[in-house]
């Protein structure tokens, strides 16, 4: 049996990497009894205030975002967090070596309603060790990330995780409370017949994200020749989860619904941690045209359009775009 302990002593790269995520990994347990204990602990409905997007909080949001702060603040290695909830990154230990961005709870539309949510991570190195951290510090493109994963509260308790060339998936056993390994080198098909999308914007999409998903919904009597099928958790965690496990392709594309946002998803929060996981599974992750891990950040809370998931569905999508603008 490899516990998560185990593994981080021979393949983390240096003892601060293994710290924080040692971390945020422990302040996953107590979100992880919080969502169990659900509405018997108090913590459902809405905290009463929004978030940097402008969304309302959920009790539990505000939870898991003071719990991992805090205990990140206390991590004498990281020396600057960001939250998808907080306008501004917080400073912690200046002389740490490392950066954390969270998503403390992603989906938490998902919480009154007792499915699945989780945790997103990602860590960077910290480049002027020794000065206070500032938002401009975490700045830096998804392909410099050290490490990257999330924690999905489901059925149980997951952890997916990449701090070397692989990604690899822990179980949390909740009667001794270690991860423990149950996947090494996770790989993804290149191909796949299961799509996951919010159809509901279809009206808001490009042409060629309509028309993928046309050709999709054509199925066997279209031009791919095959059916596909639907499956949408509500929760990007949940469904790169599902990709993980079994293939499939991941979209939420660009769209027009609100003229300020070039997506829903967050680059820094989503879409770099997630889009470093699936690569190194084999995957692709792209913006529709460009690798979302070369894009290079200009604010912390920037939006992007995420394709990710099997290999050879997301090239296609990616050549229906090129093809469209080339027009
Ligand atoms: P919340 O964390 O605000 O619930 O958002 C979750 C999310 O960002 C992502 O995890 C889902 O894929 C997506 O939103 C779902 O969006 P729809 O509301 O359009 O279904």
């Amino acid at each position: 049996m490899t516990t998560l302990a185990h593994y981080l002593k021979e393949h983390a790269a240096d003892s601060a990497i293994s710290d924080v995520i040692t971390t945020i990994t422990d302040v996953g347990k107590t979100i992880s009894q919080l969502l169990r204990k659900g509405a018997l602990a108090d913590i459902l409905g809405e905290a009463g205030n929004q978030n940097v997007q402008g969304e309302d909080q959920k009790k539990l949001d505000v939870l898991a975002n003071d719990l991992l702060l805090e205990a990140l603040a206390q991590n004498a290695h990281c020396a600057g967090v960001a939250s998808e909830e907080l306008d501004d990154a917080t400073p912690a230990n200046a002389d740490g070596s490392l950066l954390v961005l969270f998503d403390p709870l992603d989906g938490s539309s998902n919480i009154d309603i007792n499915m699945a949510v989780g945790t997103i991570f990602s860590i960077l190195l910290y480049q002027r060790q020794g000065q206070t951290s500032e938002n401009s510090d975490f700045l830096q493109a998804g392909n410099k990330q050290l490490a990257a994963g999330y924690l999905l509260y489901g059925t149980s308790t997951v952890l997916a995780l990449t701090i070397a060339d692989n990604v690899v998936m822990f179980s949390l056993d909740p009667d001794t409370g270690d991860y423990v390994l149950i996947e090494d080198n996770v790989q993804i098909d290149a191909d796949t017949s299961e799509y996951a999308i919010n159809s509901s914007n279809y009206r808001y999409w490009r042409a060629p994200m309509q028309q993928y998903i046309d050709e999709l919904i054509a199925g066997e009597d279209g031009v791919r020749g095959r059916d596909f099928n639907t499956r949408w958790v509500a929760a990007m965690v949940g469904d790169v989860h599902r990709i993980l496990c079994r293939g499939g392709l991941f979209t939420y594309p660009f769209d027009t619904k609100y003229a300020h946002k070039a997506g829903k998803l967050r680059l820094m929060y989503e879409a770099n941690p997630m889009s470093l996981l699936i690569e190194r599974a084999g995957g692709g992750a792209t913006d529709a045209t460009n690798r979302i891990l070369d894009i290079t950040p200009t604010d912390i809370h920037q939006r992007v359009p995420v394709v990710l998931g099997s290999k050879n569905e997301v090239d296609y999508i990616k050549d229906l775009h090129v093809n469209h603008a080339d027009k």
